[in-house]
């Protein structure tokens, strides 16, 4: 077996495969049908325990010439083929995001946007609430995933990834990517998470709270979105949710400023809101299924990530909405410097919270920061990248501190087997999201070395890394399967996703990120395949029963899209 990122490579960038065994490797050339003399240097990485075999790695860096080409071996192996070009991710990079347009819920997705993925509208009648007789109408957003809820942290998460990628990058996205709003003169990024924002902005009460998701009571079955006709409920407020969502409406606050300043002014009120209640009510109020129901929970039992995030974001960028939306004016108003003072003051106490108590409540080996049951990275980007540096020094060199740390301890990781940043436990539910989070991670800190410390060899090492971790998800892994539909000779094609299931289309929508492989044996169909000997990469079963290894959701694609951006954003 010889696995390689099915997608393909950049020019300049080091291109790495693996093969199973040792032997003589050489590239072909797919068009001219001809072996080339291009050197490989095969490295043995010793045993994976992940994988379940011995690594060597393949360094095929010095082939940079524009193509399409595969690997082959003495023994008769022949790897997928993979193209090298200096665009070679802007397909990726557009159909991730495009993804989100396919779950939007609440409209008609028409041919000429969505082709042969053309369907009805869905979810159109009033949402009751959960211990009142009132119903409410809970417009647009995305559906979270393979199922039709809609959550708000998971959909805080992904608008975070997609809008601070946005504020980092934002070269890196166009207006042409074929949605409805394309050409509107805002950047297709920011249309496609206004939809998602409009549906947050309505889950919020008027005293500030968010409640924590709206959905079915039980999961519907396998139907299209129209035919979903169960009655919709809207669940308490919490403060994960009012956190993440306080967070994610200064984010948009200030990227929307530009294009819509009535929106930007609307969006701090909101987060201005939340920041009140989330003061106002300092427990953690968590949030489980009550009896009987059983859609998904984003249970959380520690919200100091959450709260540090709210808190992280209203100081940077909270600003006195009454007056006028002039940036000089901004800077005015003491009003203004002491509800800094408050918010800076919370940070520090959830911060300190979060450092005494470091969860890692769900098993994996060094948390991300960057999913939605642990948001302190985002909190780390909120300080790092403020341009006023409102939290002060001390505080920016210590999330500067946390963020190039957990990037130091991803990058250790590639030293043997799979040049990859995962361990055994770190593969689960959700492990392709593991795999991508480490990668924006070593982004973000290369991004931070690169433009305050000037540490340029060192950005570059954590560049390299974070494309191996794509290099894993798009088919360089033990399962020789790219985890994103319609991206490889090998990608995955059978997601438990309710539309693909129930469409009559036999291929699934293209640019769809698999869960990937979980070790946690949380399915019924998965459990008949694998077991305790069984190596973490290889739990994975490409069915749409197998919704703990072969699900899609927002925030995984979300995580993905941030990382193909980075490395498209010169392309577009
Ligand atoms: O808290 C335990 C921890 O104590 C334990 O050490 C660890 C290892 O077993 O597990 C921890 O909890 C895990 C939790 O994620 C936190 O990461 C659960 O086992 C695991 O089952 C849980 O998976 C979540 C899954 O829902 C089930 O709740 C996924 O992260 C989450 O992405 C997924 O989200 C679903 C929504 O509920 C519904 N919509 C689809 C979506 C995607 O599958
Ligand atoms: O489709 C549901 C998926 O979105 C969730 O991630 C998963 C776990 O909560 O549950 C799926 O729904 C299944 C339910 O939990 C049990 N009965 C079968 C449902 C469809 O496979
Ligand atoms: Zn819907």
């Amino acid at each position: 077996m010889i696995v390689v990122n099915e997608t393909g490579y950049l020019p300049d960038s080091e291109k790495i495969a693996v093969s199973d065994e040792n032997g003589e490797f050489c590239i072909v050339d797919d068009n001219e049908r001809k072996k080339l003399d291009t050197p490989i240097a095969v490295t043995d990485a010793g045993y994976d325990e992940t994988a379940g075999h011995r690594v060597y790695r393949l360094d095929f860096s010095d082939l940079k010439d524009i193509g399409i080409y595969h690997i082959e071996s003495d023994k008769g192996e022949a790897s997928a083929s993979f193209k090298v070009e200096p665009g070679v991710y802007k397909t990726l990079k557009n159909a991730l995001q495009k993804f989100f347009y396919f779950q939007r819920c609440g409209m008609t997705l028409e041919e000429r946007y969505a082709g042969p993925f053309k369907r009805d509208i869905c979810h159109q009648g009033l949402s009751h609430i959960v211990g009142s007789e009132e119903k409410i109408s809970i417009p647009k957003g995305w559906h979270d995933a393979g199922d039709y809820g809609r959550y708000v942290s998971a959909g805080a998460v992904a608008v975070a990834h997609m809008l601070y990628a946005y504020e980092l990058f934002p070269e890196a996205f166009g207006d042409d990517i074929n949605i409805p709003e394309s050409g509107n003169g805002v950047p297709d990024i920011l249309n496609e998470c206004r939809y998602e924002l409009e549906f947050l902005s309505s889950m919020q009460d008027e005293d500030g709270g968010v409640h924590h998701k709206v959905t079915s009571w039980t999961f519907c079955g396998f139907v299209m979105p129209k035919d979903d006709d169960k009655e919709m409920f809207v669940f308490p407020v919490t403060s994960l949710s009012t956190a993440d969502f306080a967070a994610v409406m200064c984010i948009a606050s200030r990227v929307y400023e530009p294009y819509d300043p009535d929106f930007a002014r609307s969006c701090m009120h909101q987060a201005y809101l939340a920041g009140q209640w989330l003061m106002e009510h300092p427990e953690n109020t968590d949030f489980h299924d009550p009896e009987g129901c059983n859609t998904g929970e984003y249970t959380d039992p520690f919200d100091k990530d959450e709260r540090m995030w709210a808190y992280a974001e209203l100081m940077r960028t909270d600003y006195d909405i009454r007056q006028d939306m002039d940036r000089s004016m901004r800077t005015a108003g003491s009003k203004r410097e002491s509800r800094q003072e408050g918010y800076r003051q919370e940070f520090v106490s959830a911060l300190t919270a979060y450092e005494e108590s470091h969860p890692h409540y769900d098993g994996r080996s060094v948390d991300d920061g960057f999913g939605w049951n642990d948001v302190s990275s985002f909190a780390a980007i909120a300080v790092i990248f403020d341009p006023d540096k409102r939290s002060g020094e001390e505080l920016h060199d210590r999330m500067t501190a946390m963020l190039i740390s957990r990037a130091d301890e991803f990058a250790a990781m590639q030293e043997g087997g799979y040049p990859i940043s995962m361990k055994k436990e770190d593969f689960i539910w959700g492990s392709n999201m593991v795999m991508s989070n480490r990668a924006d991670i070593l982004i973000t800190a290369a991004l931070v070395l690169r433009q305050s410390m000037g540490a340029d060899d060192r950005a570059k090492a954590y560049e390299k890394a974070a494309l191996n971790q794509i290099h894993y998800i798009l088919g360089m892994n033990a399962m020789d399967i790219s985890y994103v539909t319609g991206f490889g000779d090998n990608a995955f094609k059978d997601p438990h996703n309710r539309v693909t299931i129930s469409d009559d289309i036999e291929r699934p929508i293209p640019g769809e990120l698999s869960g990937g492989p979980c070790i946690l044996f949380a399915d019924e169909e998965i459990k008949k395949y694998i077991n305790a000997e069984t190596p973490a990469q290889r739990c994975y079963l490409d069915h749409h029963l197998s919704y703990s290894s072969n699900e899609i959701t927002i925030y995984w694609n979300s995580s993905l899209l941030f990382a193909t951006a980075y490395f498209d954003r010169s392309t577009r």
